[in-house]
């Protein structure tokens, strides 16, 4: 995320959470000091909105957002159901078998990003499963 600062700040609040939530009772990262700014631990598939506001000496901003975003993809996560595990395997191993699997999600598949979903794709998966997960 990132945002154009209206005056000399150098560190902002940012409050977030998912799309429609009362700003001020989400997430709130304090004296944010990078400009993008990079979120973790989000989950995949949900939308969040987030809020911006300077700190200006002792004083604070009003909030400006919201911003919408959302990570719609994950890496192995074939059937779309925002978990990486065995159930994926499954699902690509249909796919390669022509079985037309849905749900399916092709770019969380596709693992190594070649354009194909094969037996590559199949060990990716299992590579990150048994590295914990997503
Ligand atoms: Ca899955
Ligand atoms: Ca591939």
């Amino acid at each position: 995320m990132q945002w154009i600062r209206n005056g000399i700040e150098t560190a902002w609040n940012i409050d977030y959470g998912p799309t429609g939530y009362t700003q001020g009772a989400g997430t709130t990262i304090q004296i944010v000091v990078n400009n993008p700014y990079t979120f973790t631990g989000l989950s995949p598939y949900i939308t969040y909105d987030a809020y911006v506001q300077a700190l200006c000496g002792q004083m604070l901003s009003n909030w400006a957002g919201p911003v919408t975003f959302s990570i719609t993809s994950l890496s192995g996560d074939a059937n779309c159901d925002g978990v990486v595990n065995v159930l994926d395997i499954i699902t690509m191993i249909n796919y390669i078998m022509t079985f037309n699997p849905t749900p399916f999600c092709l770019a969380n598949a596709d693992v190594n990003g070649d354009g194909a979903v094969n037996v590559l794709d199949v060990i990716g998966t299992i590579n990150i499963i048994m590295a914990g997960g997503k």
